[in-house]
């Protein structure tokens, strides 16, 4: 029988387990990459494994999130991860350079290759033809030090690409309409993969756009073939050398496949606070806008910025409304910059930010109270923009800089002709950004600043598991919801008792108090816990509050693996309906946990008692015997120190 492109990549890089949907398998991995947000927890975390250099054949650490130096701490993480990246052989990508998906697409992504990355946007790379995954930190520190990626084999999801996009339709109206399609949690368990004539017609930068936002799909990572276009794009890079051709079988099999005809498609926009509420932007145009943020791992490459720069040309930004862009990496502001599309931006009234993460992740710029706020990011969540009261809203970089010139939601296609933009025969290549680890570290002394705290780690399952519901949350909660991210919390990203003060608060304020009084006990949620972002953070923090278990309807897949992986347990609830029975502070207890947590690989459901209510009720994990262990152990550092 045939394969897919991920399923020959899986094939190859295959170490444990049966390519089959649903089974756990393993999976060498050649590349990993940390940005700081996530990256000082993850290098902790190798340290704590004791292995003195990385096993990969590359690994970069990137500093591209945490760049609002408003006091000492983010800077000193920076040192950190410099330090721990120089000494144990990972390359060093200095703030500046850009944010870790753009740059790492431009100057390391491989087809055919495995990437796995501490931020959930990894599978950016999916758009050079690699199987790039995100992790938690914990996870991304086994694959340095040469252990295997271990994941559930997914489904095989196929979009299939007809005709060719309309002039102003774009890349990301792709995106949207996929999210519009499978929603917020249709990729969860699967790889989409994009297919047909259609696929030939789209640029590197724009496949990056597609496969960077599959992400917000819940998918575990979305690939296109490696083709002619794949190859012009790595010369153009100087890294010919390493294209490899590769596509699915014809005879591949599919799961669940979908068809899009590009040439029916509109400009699209999601409306706040979910990407896959997604409508045609000429719906709502004409609602007055505040903000327009351009940027992002999602749509700040070269070619997205030069189409943004031929819009603003001779133009100017009205005064009720804030243009920010920040370009995706150093290389494409340094060409923006040579060619003169810089001047063109910055005459017609936009803030240059550096090449980061920035608004995407409230790290500045965060809009006025009840601001709208258009975005070319690929995450509107609540309160993200560091804006409670604001309304983010995502679209195209054409529909952004058409709006921020009209100053209302604007159609482009009522603007005439659409800017045609080239890919160039050569980037500008100058790694000078990149720092090279030592040769041999041994002697290297790691610096630690005062922000770095021990993070929390969990103990061996107790006989009972007991405690009280201390929050009951609805569906689709994010990591945005669960461990908030902005300008004020980001810095503590290496300190999770002062996070902790802060967990789920966008929920309940009173949270993070109540589990404290209460030493701990259980979470109650409903479905797709757990969107968004690769923080472990999200796990680490209900840890450091006394966490045990989540009973929630479903869960996201990075979010499950790093809450087993930090030894609580994710289960779900057999009959959903036994979510509305369960009342906030009701006593619940999983008695003989250690049996009834290895009977769970059995595919044996679990008994919880509700002790205030005087019932029992059914819940379900599917774990794989090496889970079992993990859980037993009270988490996956524990359990690899103890196989060690
Ligand atoms: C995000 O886009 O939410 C982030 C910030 O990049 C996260 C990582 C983090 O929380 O540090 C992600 O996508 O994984
Ligand atoms: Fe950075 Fe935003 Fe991309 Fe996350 S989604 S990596 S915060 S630009």
């Amino acid at each position: 029988m045939g394969l897919t492109t991920a399923q020959k990549i899986i094939k190859n890089h295959l170490v444990s387990g049966e390519m089959k949907a649903g089974e756990e398998i393993s999976i060498r991995i050649d590349q990993t990459l940390t940005q700081d947000s996530t990256g000082t927890m993850a290098y902790l975390q190798f340290e704590a494994m004791g292995i003195p250099r990385v096993k990969t054949e590359l690994s970069v650490a990137y500093i591209d999130h945490n760049t609002l130096q408003t006091g000492f701490e983010n800077a000193d993480d920076h040192q950190y991860i410099q330090t721990v990246a120089y000494k144990h052989g990972v390359r060093f990508s200095r703030p500046g350079n850009g944010v870790c998906h753009q740059v790492h697409i431009e100057r390391f992504g491989a087809p055919g290759k495995t990437l796995l990355g501490s931020d959930s946007h990894t599978p950016t790379c999916g758009g050079i033809g690699m199987l790039a995954i995100g992790a938690g930190g914990l996870d991304v520190a086994v694959a340095m030090g040469g252990g295997a990626y271990y994941l559930t084999m997914p489904k095989m999801v196929k979009i299939e690409l007809k005709g060719r996009l309309q002039p102003w339709v774009t890349a990301k109206d792709i995106i949207l309409e996929v999210l519009r399609i499978m929603s917020v949690k249709g990729g969860v368990g699967k790889i989409v993969e994009y297919t047909g004539a259609g696929v030939a017609s789209l640029s590197v930068p724009e496949r990056a756009t597609i496969t960077n936002m599959g992400a917000e799909l819940g998918a575990t990572t979305s690939i296109f073939p490696s083709d002619d276009v794949t190859k012009k794009f790595l010369q153009a890079q100087g890294r010919e050398s390493v294209f490899e051709e590769l596509g699915p079988d014809a005879d591949a099999k599919y799961d669940e496949v979908h068809v899009i005809d590009l040439s029916e498609l509109e400009p699209m926009i999601a409306r706040p606070h979910s990407p896959d509420d997604v409508v045609k932007v000429s719906e709502i145009a004409g609602m007055k806008v505040d903000q327009v943020c351009i940027g992002s791992c999602t749509n700040s490459s070269l070619h997205d910025m030069l189409k943004v720069a031929a819009m603003l040309k001779g133009k100017s930004v009205p005064a009720s409304v804030s243009l920010v862009i920040a370009p995706g990496s150093k290389q494409v502001l340094t060409m923006l910059a040579q060619c003169g599309a810089l001047t063109d931006m910055i005459d017609a009234g936009a803030r240059i930010l550096e090449s980061a993460c920035g608004p995407c992740i409230g790290m500045g710029q965060s809009p006025k109270t009840n601001a709208i706020s258009l975005r070319t990011n690929n995450r509107n969540f609540y309160a993200r923009s560091g804006t409670a009261s604001a309304s983010v809203y995502l679209v195209s970089p054409e529909v952004a800089a058409a709006s921020a010139l009209t100053g209302v939601i604007t159609d482009p296609k009522t603007l005439g002709q659409a800017p045609q933009v080239e890919m160039p025969e050569r980037f500008l290549v100058n790694d000078n950004l990149i720092v090279m680890p030592a040769v041999d570290g041994e002697e290297a002394e790691v610096v630690r600043g005062p922000n770095i705290k021990p993070f929390p780690i969990n103990s061996k399952v107790p006989t009972a598991i007991s405690g009280k519901s201390l929050i009951k949350v609805e569906d689709n909660i994010t990591t945005d919801h669960i461990m908030p991210s902005n300008s004020k919390l980001l810095p503590y990203r290496s300190n999770v008792p002062y996070l902790a003060d802060y967990c789920l608060t966008p929920c309940d304020p009173d949270f993070p108090t109540r589990a404290k009084e209460q030493g701990g006990g259980f979470i109650l949620a409903g479905s797709n816990y757990g969107q968004g972002s690769s923080r472990e953070h999200a796990a680490l923090a209900p840890l450091q509050l006394g966490i045990k278990a989540v009973l929630a309807k479903s869960f996201a897949r990075i979010h499950m693996a790093n809450l087993i992986n930090n030894g609580i347990l994710p289960l779900s609830f057999v009959d959903e309906a036994d979510y509305d029975k369960i009342d906030l502070l009701d006593e619940l207890e999983i008695p003989n946990a250690p049996e009834q947590i290895a009977a769970l690989a059995d595919g044996r459901d679990m008994t919880v008692i509700n002790k205030t209510g005087g019932y029992e009720i059914k819940v379900s994990l599917q774990l794989s015997s090496r889970q079992v262990k993990i859980l037993l152990a009270g988490g996956l550092l524990n359990y690899t120190r103890q196989e060690v």
